[in-house]
């Protein structure tokens, strides 16, 4: 942390408060993007930091001042800083080709804007991959009145996941092979050819096959082998926040990763969790959260004895994990609990995917699998059965629970006859084997109940408390202060999240960035978004410059958000009070998605200039 940065960021806090919080103020802060050695305590590298350090710079703000940001690039390329989650006006919002030009090796470049808002952010390159490479850092803005949020100690918990490689490196990598950093390569290709020798039946019994068969689109994370960091800080280094024995600790959590989600616990200790993406939220007790790439929690803890509390992040995909340590003193080192074992995903989470299938089965790609031939057994039990079928991945237990028995590969025949039996479920259109498929109703199944689900039914995503307690649900966010009166939208505007994993192109609407007009959104009006996610992948939504407020039907209620995540197999629909006129940037958060096409632009017409 650069102390000097956040020793004047204190004192200028002390003097807003001391002067009332009067809001004229314009504080000085000087920022520099430096080339920098990262060490995790497993390899080192070279990476791209700010204050010349890994640790994340912490830069804390107060509602109400105006901010100078005077940020100067050390670097031999341009660089950018977005304050993510900051509503400012969008020659403020640091997105080069949007907002601005970007800053030049050797200059330094000032921001200028109000801090309209109070909460839990972060700010980050938007150049490159300068943000998975190591430039992010953490915002903290305290209110300008009361702080309804009591805390004794307050600490930002910000997680990010390193990789030996440079992000470049890794971009050339899944782009020349999207499975190049699953643990253990897809052998489907290998399947194909022992079917042929062997015959198919004979080579489907041999489940060790399965085993090994890894399908790039049932990977729950697609960038493998990262070191997870708190706050720079790996499990060896140890991440500490002190504490004495009943007091009220306040962790910022913030997922600054390129690509990892990550299951945050601090076992033997409930968490209230009382701030969303930088909105207050009505509290909700939990044992446990995911928090996807680029949104933030705030949660409470009490910790009453005189020990040593894990905090504990474990990824989504259960490949990587890191221990920081909460304690009465220094030196003191949490347990570390083991990996739990991985997710597998579900023929639920791909039914968004197999909507887009209809049109393109190839380029959905089941990792070089022609689905024009593999037909499956729609049985009576149709698709909750389906669900039930998990695709196994390397590293599971060959024999766990797949039921090939509803997978009629033999014959490469998929009967249809009893295919009426599930007008229910719309699958009466599917005929896989003629590439036909009625893609509404498949997209829509995660309707099926007519309630919004945030993970498709029989999901191998759905999330599990290690504990088993309460795990966080969007469904349980609501919002404390609504920034907005509730409102019919003025129309809706439809983005499918696709992708083709095999080639590593992401995209809205199947359309990459480059080829892609941008969404032309009017001042003053309420735009609804719905999210088809037909990927197999989760997308973490990002919009800038405006916020989304997430439906999960509580109206007034719903909670306000800067980034939405879309699980595989599910729609999702978010509302938005169109008041910030500009270009504005809107993607996936997934830097590595982001950079293949997973990218908007946005622009607002009319309003004040
Ligand atoms: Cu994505």
């Amino acid at each position: 942390m650069n102390s000097i940065a956040m020793f004047r960021a204190a004192l200028l806090g002390l003097a807003v408060t001391t002067l009332g919080g009067l809001s004229a103020s314009a504080e000085t802060y000087d920022i520099s993007v430096d080339n920098i050695r990262i060490d995790t305590g497993d390899f080192k590298k070279k990476g791209v930091g700010y204050n010349n350090s890994q640790i994340p710079t912490v830069l804390r703000f107060k509602e109400g001042e105006n901010v100078i940001l005077n940020v100067k690039n050390n670097l031999r390329e341009s660089t950018s800083i977005h304050w993510h989650g900051l509503i400012l006006p969008f020659r403020q919002d640091g997105v080069p080709g949007i907002s601005f030009n970007g800053i030049k090796p050797g200059t330094t470049f000032t921001y200028n804007f109000p801090i309209k808002q109070a909460g839990t952010y972060w700010f980050h390159s938007h150049s490159g991959f300068q943000e998975p490479d190591g430039a992010y850092g953490a915002i903290v803005i305290e209110p300008k009145g009361h702080d309804p949020i009591h805390a004794d100690r307050d600490y930002v918990v910000q997680l990010t996941d390193k990789h030996p490689h440079s992000g470049n490196k890794i971009f050339r990598n899944v782009k020349r092979s999207a499975d190049y950093y699953n643990r253990s390569q897809r052998t489907l290709d290998d399947l194909l050819n022992d079917a042929q020798a062997d015959g198919l039946k004979a080579t489907l019994k041999d489940r060790k096959m399965w085993g090994k068969m890894r399908m790039t689109p049932t990977d729950v994370e697609d960038i493998q082998g990262f070191t997870a960091l708190i706050n720079g800080q790996s499990t060896k280094q140890n991440w500490t926040g002190l504490f004495k024995a009943g007091e009220k600790v306040r962790l910022r959590l913030i997922n600054s990763s390129a690509m990892t989600y990550f299951d945050v616990r601090v076992p033997g200790l409930k968490m209230t969790v009382v701030q969303a993406d930088g909105n207050n939220v009505k509290p909700v007790v939990v044992d446990e959260l995911r928090i996807a790439v680029a949104e933030t929690y705030d949660v409470i803890v009490e910790p009453r004895k005189n020990m040593p509390y894990s905090v504990i992040a474990e990824s989504m995909g259960r490949t990587g994990l890191v221990r920081g340590t909460l304690s009465p003193q220094a030196g003191l080192v949490g347990g570390v609990p083991r990996l739990r074992p991985q997710p597998l995903l579900t023929m639920a989470d791909m039914s968004g995917m197999m909507g887009g299938m209809g049109m393109d089965m190839n380029g959905m790609s089941m990792g070089g699998m022609d689905m024009g031939g593999m037909k499956m057994n729609l049985t009576d039990t149709g698709m909750n059965d389906m669900a039930g079928m998990e695709m196994p991945k390397a590293g599971a237990d060959p024999h766990a629970g797949h039921d090939m028995a509803n997978m009629d590969m033999g014959d490469m025949k998929m009967p249809k006859k009893k295919a009426d039996a599930h007008a229910g479920h719309n699958m009466k259109n599917m005929d896989m084997g003629g590439k036909k498929m009625s893609k509404k109703s498949m997209a829509g199944m995660n309707d099926m109940n007519g309630k919004t689900e945030f993970y498709a039914q029989g999901s191998g995503l759905t999330p599990h408390a290690a504990n088993g307690g309460k795990f966080l649900s969007y469904d349980d966010l609501k919002a404390s202060n609504p920034l907005f009166r509730d409102r019919k939208p003025t129309r809706t505007i439809e983005l499918r999240l696709t992708g083709n994993m095999e080639r590593y192109i992401w995209s809205i609407n199947g359309v990459k960035m480059e080829d892609a007009d941008p969404i032309v959104l009017n001042y003053g009006e309420r735009v609804r978004f719905k999210f088809v996610n037909e990927t197999m992948m989760a997308h973490p939504m990002h919009l800038h410059g405006m916020w989304s407020l997430l439906d999960t039907g509580k109206g007034k209620w719903n909670p306000i958000k800067h980034t939405v995540n879309i699980n595989p197999g599910t729609t999702v629909y978010t509302e938005t009070e169109v008041d910030a006129s500009g270009q504005w940037a809107f993607h996936c958060h997934l830097s590595y998605h982001a950079e293949a096409g997973m990218f908007r632009k946005v622009v607002v017409v009319g309003g004040p200039a």
